[in-house]
C-alpha cells in the first residue's frame, strides 16, 4: 500500500464495478424495450447545441407515422420535457440533481412509467455535456451526436472520447455558418480520424435545411426494427 495515498489500489475496481453494473443494467432495459418493439435512441451534446429543437422537428414529422415518447435528462427542471410534450410526444423529466449524464438506472425508472406497449420510438435526451454521457451505456440501440456551429471545429479533437462509439453525427446551426469561423473540413478531419464513414447529417433546426435526411435515416432506423 501507498502510504501517501492509502486504498489507491482499490480505486480502479470499484469504477469498473459502477460501470459493470451500469452495463448490466443497460443491457436489461435494452431486454424491455425490444419486448415492446420500442427503438431506443440516445442523443448527446453539449448544452445548447439544439438536442431539444432536433427532438421538437422529430416529433412535429414523424409522430403521425410513430408513437414517440422523450425522456429528458437534465440537472434541473423541467423546461425541456414540457416542450417535448408541447410538441405532442409523451414525455418524461429525469432530473438528475447534479449529474452530468443520464444512467440506466435513470432510464430503468423513467420506462417503469411508461406504457412501453404503447411507444414505437423513445428519443432520450441525456445532460448536455460532451464528456460524462459517453461513459455510461443506456441500453438504447442508436446514439447520436449532435455538435453545432457556435461550438466550434476543434471539438473532435478536443473531446474523442463523445465522437467515438456513435451511430450518427448531426452538425446543427449550419445557418450560422457564414457569420462563424468554422472550418467543416478540419471538423471533418477530426471526426473521420475517430470514427471512419461516420453517417453525418449537416442540418439547421432553425430553417430546417438538412432536416428531411435526418428523418428519413430515423424512419429506416425506426422502420427496420
Ligand atoms: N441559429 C440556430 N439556433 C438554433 C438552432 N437549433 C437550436 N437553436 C437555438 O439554440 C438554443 C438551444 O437549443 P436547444 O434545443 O434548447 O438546445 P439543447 O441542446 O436542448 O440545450 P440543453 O438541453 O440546455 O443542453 C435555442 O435558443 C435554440 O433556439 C439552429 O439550427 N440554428
Ligand atoms: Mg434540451
Amino acid at each position: 500500500m501507498n502510504k501517501n495515498d492509502p486504498g489507491q489500489g482499490k480505486r480502479i475496481p470499484v469504477v469498473e464495478k459502477i460501470f459493470n453494473a451500469n452495463e448490466l443494467l443497460a443491457l436489461d432495459n435494452r431486454k424491455q424495450l425490444d419486448a415492446a418493439g420500442v427503438v431506443g435512441i440516445n442523443l448527446m451534446a453539449s448544452p445548447g447545441a439544439g438536442k431539444t429543437s432536433l427532438i421538437e422537428h422529430t416529433i412535429w414529422s414523424l409522430s403521425n407515422k410513430y408513437r414517440l415518447a422523450v425522456v429528458d435528462g437534465d440537472v434541473a427542471t423541467s423546461i425541456d420535457a414540457d416542450r417535448a410534450a408541447a410538441a405532442g410526444a409523451t414525455a418524461i423529466q429525469i432530473n438528475t440533481g447534479g449529474e452530468c449524464h443520464l444512467d440506466a438506472v435513470m432510464l430503468r425508472n423513467a420506462l417503469e412509467q411508461l406504457d412501453l406497449n404503447d411507444i414505437d420510438l423513445l428519443l432520450v435526451e441525456n445532460v448536455g455535456n460532451l464528456i460524462c454521457p459517453a461513459s455510461f451505456k443506456l441500453g438504447t440501440h442508436k446514439s447520436v451526436l449532435i455538435a453545432s456551429i457556435p461550438e466550434g471545429d476543434d471539438k473532435p479533437y478536443k473531446y474523442p472520447g463523445m465522437y467515438q462509439d456513435v451511430d450518427a453525427l448531426v452538425i446543427n446551426k449550419t445557418d450560422l455558418l457564414p457569420y462563424i469561423s468554422f472550418d467543416m473540413d478540419y471538423f471533418r478531419r477530426g471526426v473521420e480520424i475517430l470514427s471512419p464513414n461516420l453517417v453525418t447529417f449537416p442540418l439547421s433546426c432553425r430553417t430546417k435545411e438538412g432536416i428531411d435526411e435526418w428523418l428519413n435515416w430515423l424512419d429506416k432506423v425506426v422502420s427496420n426494427r
